[in-house]
């Protein structure tokens, strides 16, 4: 079968006019990525998986494949469907483009593969979420908010792949928090990665689809959510990993960005430490080389947050060595979230 790569381009909700890579097929061109291990993006059609089918894969719905005459998505006649598909399409290929150039892995199975996404899922569906093997996005109730297709939550969920197939930290306890932190942060990276105008990096998690209120979550400081830790304690592995995943949130930032007030993608961030220490970031590019390489080398199941401090020093350690101001900065910085 000759299959031809094509490039498009769609009007996307949140990150403006983007590239698309699609495939030609009858009536057009078809959201497959052929550049990217065939990744697609398919219309879920508002139906919701069954609980036979998220338990034992049985009796799924299947999406129905995106079509569009011209190669310009998200205009004319189909655009009412078609305009978060372009946001999902852009968002896997954006991960997979982030994972590739940055870390090296080869999509999120590091096999080369794209995987498959689907929008339109359920009705007023306020979420969006990895099942292991697939993206699916809700589409919001417009209320609270919009469709979950923005950057850094296409990235946030399909980092949940990437730590699946790594350091597989067990959702709950310390660990879930950390396997939360690690999408957040990667979301965030692939949100400064994708480098929109209208959608710049800021570690604000879901800015662009929340109506109610500024964002979901923080990482400058994670208590604006008012559930969230900014601070390690004893009892932390007790909350809800979206809350627990504050601390390594916390981490993360100062790390990069130090302490204190600054506007960053236009939106305003202060960071106080939790030891009173003043701290001055290393920047997100290293941030995220220590991140990736713990992930991948030294974290395992059931790691907690001083296990993640001596995985992070250990990582630094082999990137800049056991001197260097990065490793330092490390350890001041788990210092300054009470992780000693
Ligand atoms: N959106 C949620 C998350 O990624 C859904 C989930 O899988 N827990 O954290
Ligand atoms: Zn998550
Ligand atoms: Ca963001």
């Amino acid at each position: 079968q000759h299959i031809e790569t094509a490039t498009g381009d769609g009007q996307s909700l949140y990150s403006g006019t983007v590239p698309l890579d699609t495939t030609a097929a009858t009536g057009g061109f078809t959201l497959t990525d052929p550049v990217r291990g065939n990744g697609f993006t398919a219309d879920a059609n508002n139906k919701t998986d069954s609980i036979l089918c998220q338990l034992f894969g049985i009796g799924c719905p299947t999406p129905t494949r995106f079509t569009d005459a011209d190669n310009h998505w998200g205009t004319g006649t189909t655009a009412s469907r078609a305009t978060a598909a372009v946001d999902a399409h852009y968002g896997a290929a954006t991960t997979f483009d982030y994972y590739k150039n940055v870390h090296g892995r080869n999509g999120i199975f590091n096999n080369g593969k794209g995987v498959p996404s689907r929008v339109h899922y359920g009705t007023n569906y306020v979420n969006a979420f990895w099942d292991g093997k697939q993206m699916t996005y809700g589409d919001g109730d417009g209320v609270t908010a919009g469709p979950l297709v923005s950057i850094d939550v296409a990235g946030h969920e399909m980092s949940h792949g990437v730590t699946s197939a790594t350091a597989n930290l067990t959702y709950s306890g310390e660990s879930g928090g950390l396997n939360e932190a690690t999408s957040d942060i990667f979301g965030t990276m692939v949100e400064f990665y994708s480098n929109k105008a209208s959608d710049p990096g800021d570690y604000y998690i879901g800015e662009e689809i929340m109506k109610d209120r500024p964002a979901l979550r923080y990482m400058d400081k994670p208590s604006k959510d008012g559930n969230s830790p900014d601070c390690w304690s004893s009892g932390v592995g007790n909350l809800d990993v979206h809350y627990s995943s504050g601390i390594a949130n916390h981490f993360a930032y100062l790390l990069a960005e130090g302490s204190g007030a600054k506007t960053i993608g236009g939106l305003p961030h202060n960071s106080p430490t939790c030891n009173g220490s003043t701290l001055t970031g290393i920047g997100h590019q290293k941030l995220e080389k220590i991140w990736y390489r713990a992930l991948t080398t030294y974290m395992t199941t059931g790691t907690t947050y001083a296990q993640a401090r001596t995985a992070t020093l250990n990582a630094a350690t082999d990137l800049y060595g056991a001197s260097s101001p990065e490793r330092a900065a490390v350890a001041a910085t788990w210092t300054a979230v009470s992780v000693n």
